[in-house]
């Protein structure tokens, strides 16, 4: 199948000369490769066919150029909900991936040493595949695991793969990302995400979420919108963040005590009969035991945690109840209700409650609940069918029982693997080491795996753990299944193969899969092509791969958010849950009360924050040459400090410090800033890869996670990667 697709793109021939300049590696350096095409001198760009960008989770879709068979220009399509026509800065810099000096070309294998010697594919296979076998054989197939977050056809292969095993033991990086949050969410609105109508709104609260630093292209034309419209736009960050060129107000908060600042704002709501009557009484449960308990959070006792005057409490609390419907609190992503802290889980439930407060779900100017995205019908083709479904939940649902199942805790995970009760892992387009709790333990649990195999494009911090390490293709380089997104207005979108694959012995992460199936005995799931299996589903839906390959995208308004639709709550209960008994399993309040942050600085110490920057994606884009040389070029490593904390500490603006604390210490630059409530400091997230193999980010910054312990929450396993502190000083003093 593979070989008819390169030739169907004219590869082979195309390449003739650039197999000639392949080194004894294999490896085809991104000169030898531009000197083979050399003679094809200046054609014109040529539309390709319609990508999804790789460089995050958003997959922003595009139309591709080539010209002389390499890359030329992309240009956004419109109709995808998330992208609306607009990649950022990483997906043009990430669409050089497919030219890096520094790709995987070859199935690798770790010698004991630590360094990797070149295997075959069918080695490769083999040697897994045993493997593989043997465990199910001696220990059953729950002693595998999985951690994968990809696109749609990896979910889909790797996925089958593992089901076809017969284990449930799937993990994504919610751990590290948004796990609290989503699982706090679906206890009080029954999904786990939840949006805004910002271009119709007249105030929203933005709480530890920056919109122009954690990029989604829709979100930054909404908030445009919004600001636009004249909407009130209030920032609660102990950073002044960029998102700050659109906003009114920043509210500097103390990090971890956000979840004080929604109780007090509730409880002057409640207490000032502000709340919306009708649709409290109509759509939810709980209110008089929650109203009961927001008594004790009055403004002054929430001033002495959260470092807001209580005055300013009192005014943004009512600033959004005079403004609801059309008014809401964002429902944040990563930093406050995500993974951050031990209360993160709770703050997404208390930002839930204070938009039922407002009654403004699902009006025009509030808080929205997004409709589904576009589903597939049933296909019924046999081969399509189905692996048995495995009976068994994957490890870490009864000891979090109230997480989203499709997000249990990849680092409890972990913990298994460390005491052998799982024995095989397999990663896929993820990079734990790098970025799920801290990577000096994280690496000496998974270089003591039995089995560790990585699917991935560039040797990672976490593929050099392993001791298989697979290469797949870039996204440009294959095509992909239909991909439904789910937003006010879902979309479904086709990615297809623009450039003709530059590495021979790299293969599309579905070839692989399959392969791999068919060398632990269950290739019998997988009797199919991915052409077919995306024709098959089109089809359900009245479409054809022809034509879903023409058009890339279609949106679908029809579908969209409707105003006056009933809301159908996914919860237990059917109502918006203000209240909820299932809280008690976790030894949780049924309502949100406050919690207080596990650690708090004192003296000398700052807690550590972390954050986005525009131009890198995680831990995933910092060896692009054009991106981590805007890293250099604006000195964007540094760390932020307090202007008055430095004073005191000696430290000057562009001064090397030192950051330290139990876990490990680093050198870099600082930034002093009035711009920084003094109890922190903020480290850009993306930085600190340990792979050698990345040269261009080797070394580069410091990695935030190597300061936090390695942790989890009590109630949902998030990693906490806030609950950390750190102190400061000035190098060579
Ligand atoms: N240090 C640090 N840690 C973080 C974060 C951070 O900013 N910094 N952010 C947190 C957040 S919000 C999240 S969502 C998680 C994300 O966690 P992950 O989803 O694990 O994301 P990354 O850690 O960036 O790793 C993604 C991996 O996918 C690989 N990859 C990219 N494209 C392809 C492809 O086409 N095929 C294959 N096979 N692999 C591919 C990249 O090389 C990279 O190794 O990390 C969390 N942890
Ligand atoms: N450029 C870029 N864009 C991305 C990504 C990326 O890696 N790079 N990743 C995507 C993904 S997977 C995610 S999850 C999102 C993340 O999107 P966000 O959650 O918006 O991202 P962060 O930058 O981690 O955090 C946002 C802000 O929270 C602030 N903050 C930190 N601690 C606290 C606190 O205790 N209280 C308050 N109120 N604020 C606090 C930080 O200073 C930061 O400015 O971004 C997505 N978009
Ligand atoms: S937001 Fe940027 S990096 Fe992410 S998919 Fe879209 S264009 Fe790519
Ligand atoms: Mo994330």
């Amino acid at each position: 199948m593979l070989d008819a697709k390169l030739s169907r793109r004219g590869f082979l021939a195309g390449a003739a000369g650039a197999a000639a300049a392949l080194g004894a590696s294999g490896y085809l350096s991104y000169g030898a490769w531009e000197k083979a095409h050399a003679a094809e001198a200046e054609a014109e760009p040529q539309f390709a066919g319609h990508s999804a960008c790789g460089g995050c989770y958003s997959k922003c879709a595009y139309s591709a150029y080539v010209r002389n068979g390499r890359l030329d220009k992309i240009v956004g399509d419109k109709e995808h909900a998330f992208g609306v026509g607009k990649p950022c800065a990483r997906g043009y810099g990430w669409s050089q991936l497919a030219y890096s000096a520094n790709r995987l070309t070859d199935p690798l294998k770790r010698r004991d040493d630590g360094s990797f010697e070149a295997i075959s594919w069918d080695q490769a296979y083999q040697e897994i595949g045993d493997k593989i076998k043997e465990i199910i054989a001696t220990s059953g197939p729950q002693a595998l695991a999985l951690v994968e977050t990809g696109s749609v056809s990896m979910d889909f292969y790797v996925q089958r793969l593992f089901t076809a095993l017969g284990c449930a033991n799937m993990y994504r990086h919610g751990v590290a990302c948004n796990l609290a949050r989503n699982s706090g969410l679906l206890q009080t609105i029954g999904t786990g995400d939840f949006g805004a109508d910002y271009g119709n709104a007249k105030a929203v609260m933005f709480i530890g979420r920056s919109f122009a630093d954690g990029i989604r292209p829709v979100f930054v034309d909404e908030v445009k919108a919004a600001r636009d419209n004249g909407a009130y736009l209030v920032m609660v960050d102990p950073r002044y963040n960029s998102s700050m060129g659109f906003c009114d107000e920043w509210v500097p908060i103390n990090p971890g005590t956000d979840l004080a600042f929604i109780l007090a704002m509730a409880h002057v709501v409640v207490r000032d009969g502000l709340e919306d009557k009708a649709f409290i009484a109509s759509e939810t449960v709980g209110f008089d035991t929650w109203a009961e308990s927001l008594k004790q959070y009055t403004p002054e006792w929430a001033e002495k945690i959260t470092g807001i005057a209580a005055a300013d409490i009192e005014r943004l609390a009512k600033l959004l109840a005079e403004n609801a419907p059309a008014a809401s609190i964002d429902s944040g992503w990563r930093a406050v209700t995500g993974c951050s802290y031990v209360n993160s889980g709770e703050t997404a439930r208390a930002i839930a409650a204070f938009n039922g407060l407002l009654g403004c779900w699902n009006k025009p100017g509030g808080a929205l609940l997004f409709p589904s995205a576009p589903t597939f019908g049933k296909l019924d083709d046999p081969r399509f069918a189905a692996p048995p479904a495995v009976k068994e939940k994957k490890l870490g649902t009864k000891e979090y029982p109230v997480s989203l199942y499709s997000m249990v805790s990849a680092n409890f995970l972990m913990e298994q693997v460390r005491d052998g009760n799982v024995r095989g892992i397999m990663f896929c387009q993820s990079n734990m080491v790098g970025g799920y709790s801290n990577p000096k333990i994280l690496e000496e649990i998974l270089t003591g795996a039995e089995l560790s195999v990585d699917i991935d494009v560039q040797m990672t911090d976490t593929a050099r753990c392993c001791k298989y390490v697979l290469p797949d293709t870039s996204f440009l380089e294959r095509d992909d299944l239909p991909w439904s997104f789910s937003y006010t207005v879902p979309c479904l979108t086709l990615r297809s193969q623009v450039i003709d694959v530059i590495h021979p012995n790299t293969r599309p992460v579905h070839q692989i899969a399959k392969e791999l199936a068919q060398a632990c005995g269950v290739g019998q799931y997988f009797d199919f092509t991915l052409d077919e299996l995306a024709e098959a589903q089109l089809n359900t839906l009245g479409l054809t791969l022809a034509e879903m390959r023409e058009k890339g995208s279609i949106s679908y308004p029809e579908k969209g958010v409707d105003f006056n639709a009933p809301i159908k709550w996914g919860t237990a209960s059917g109502k918006f849950q203000f209240a909820n008994e299932d809280m008690a399993k976790v030894g949780l309040t049924p309502d949100v009360n406050w919690i207080e942050p596990l650690v708090m600085p004192s003296g000398d110490e700052f807690r550590l924050i972390g954050g986005k920057q525009p131009i890198h994606s995680q831990s995933w884009t910092t060896d692009i040459p054009e991106l981590i040389q805007i890293t250099h070029d604006y000195d964007l490593t540094r760390i932020w400090m307090n202007a008055a904390k430095a004073a005191e500490l000696g430290i000057a603006d562009g001064d090397e410090v030192e950051v330290y604390n139990d876990l490990n210490s680093g050198k870099v630059r600082v930034k002093v800033t009035e711009r920084l409530n003094p109890t922190c400091i903020w480290m850009p997230s993306g930085y600190g890869c340990n792979s050698p193999d990345l040269t261009n980010a080797y070394g580069v910054g410091l990695s935030f996670m190597s300061f936090v312990p390695f942790q989890r929450d009590p109630y949902y396993g998030a990693t906490m990667s806030q609950e950390a502190l750190v102190k400061v000083r000035k190098v060579g003093a």
